[in-house]
């Protein structure tokens, strides 16, 4: 068995801006662009919170539910100052941890844990470090597998803790709402209630073959979730198996200009991750489905190593041009890159548009 933690900051770039400005403590604020420039709430203070300010809203609309409101411009590169300081914490309790965005992580502490110190003990431990090294507070949830971990850790925001005690997954998953789930977006939810579901554990219920006929292969995904049924392990960016990009032809074709030139794009997109994450793949590998949807892989390695655009596209234009027959016609292609050397692990962090 393993125990997995998702830690979270609360209200992350809010936080840190009172944090580093004591007179902007216990107020209402919000990190985001201006109201003027039709901007949003990228993170907005607990205080904010009571007047009904959430993430991604407009500003204007936040001004508007609290007008002595204290709106901030973000600073990037000070967020990326604390989340590198907590996840220097995070690694110092566990090598396995496997950063989500700048404020929150997933970290398998399963070495950790022993008789006199449960995994909630190594939760609160890791609250206590974050508090007193940084100032700041973190939520975190405790369970024995990635999603259940992060369902966990949003249910008693701020400051919170929450446990998930082993093969109690699935009772503490049913009454949630479907759109915790994994995977479940706006959309889906949407479909679900209107058939009548609206807790994980009505979901739980369903037979497989109701969900794939519903949504396909991520129906059986979601059912396997919603029994708390979850393998995927806590990968380190180092660990991390591969960067690829695929596409479904518009129409099956064996004409090889449009299929090279097919690859040769998803190379650029594939090659343009590696260069800019500085990663380094020992392999390079085409996938290709045919009109009667067999699909396969062909792969080659590289001693020298690739990491750009025109190294992908060099490897894997070669493998292609192996395949190509008159009257053999593809119905898919996929490009990828796997075996990277190690890396410094690095958060991805999406930005919205209208920051200032
Ligand atoms: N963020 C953003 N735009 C969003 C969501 C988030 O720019 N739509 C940024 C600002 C947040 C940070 O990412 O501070 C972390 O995102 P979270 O979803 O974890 O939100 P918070 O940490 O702000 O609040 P919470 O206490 O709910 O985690
Ligand atoms: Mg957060
Ligand atoms: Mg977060």
């Amino acid at each position: 068995m393993r125990h997995i933690l998702h830690a979270d900051f609360d209200a992350f770039y809010a936080s840190v801006e009172q944090r580093d400005d004591p007179r902007l403590r216990g107020r209402p604020l919000v990190v985001g662009g201006r109201p003027e420039d039709r901007g949003v709430v990228a993170s907005a203070s607990y205080e904010a919170r009571r007047f009904g300010i959430r993430s991604a809203m407009p500003m204007r609309t936040a001004f508007e539910r609290c007008p002595r409101l204290i709106r901030l411009a973000p600073r990037f590169e000070r967020y990326a100052e604390v989340s590198r300081a907590v996840m220097d914490i995070f690694r110092s309790i566990t090598p396995l941890v496997e950063p989500l965005s700048l404020d929150e992580a997933y970290l398998d502490v399963t070495g950790s844990v022993t008789q006199a110190l449960p995994p909630a003990r190594v939760a609160s431990d890791l609250k206590g470090r974050v508090r007193t090294e940084l100032g700041l507070t973190i939520s975190v949830g405790v369970a024995t597998s990635k999603s259940a971990a992060k369902i966990a850790s949003d249910l008693d925001k701020p400051d919170g803790l929450t446990v998930v005690p082993p093969g109690a997954e699935r009772e503490f998953l049913a009454p949630l709402p479907v759109g915790r789930l994994w995977g479940v977006g706006p959309k889906t939810a949407a479909i679900l209630e209107h058939e009548g579901i609206h807790r994980i554990g009505q979901l739980a219920e369903r037979t497989d073959e109701w969900l794939v006929g519903r949504f396909g292969r991520m129906g059986e995904h979601m059912s396997r979730l919603a029994r708390g049924e979850d393998r995927r392990e806590v990968e380190t960016a180092r660990a991390r198996k591969s960067v690829s990009a695929e596409t479904t032809l518009a129409q099956d074709s064996d004409d090889p200009e449009e299929l090279i030139e097919l690859v040769g794009r998803l190379s650029q997109r594939v090659g343009g991750h590696l260069s800019s994450r500085g990663l380094h793949a020992r392999t390079v590998r085409l996938k290709l489905r045919l009109a009667d949807f067999t699909t396969f892989t062909r792969q080659k390695a590289v001693p020298e190593g690739v990491d750009d655009s025109m190294g992908v596209e060099a490897v894997a234009v070669a493998l292609l041009r192996s395949e190509l027959a008159p009257g053999r016609l593809f119905r898919l292609v996929g490009v990828g890159a796997v075996g990277f050397d190690p890396v410094e692990d690095e958060p991805i962090q999406p930005r919205l548009v209208g920051l200032d």
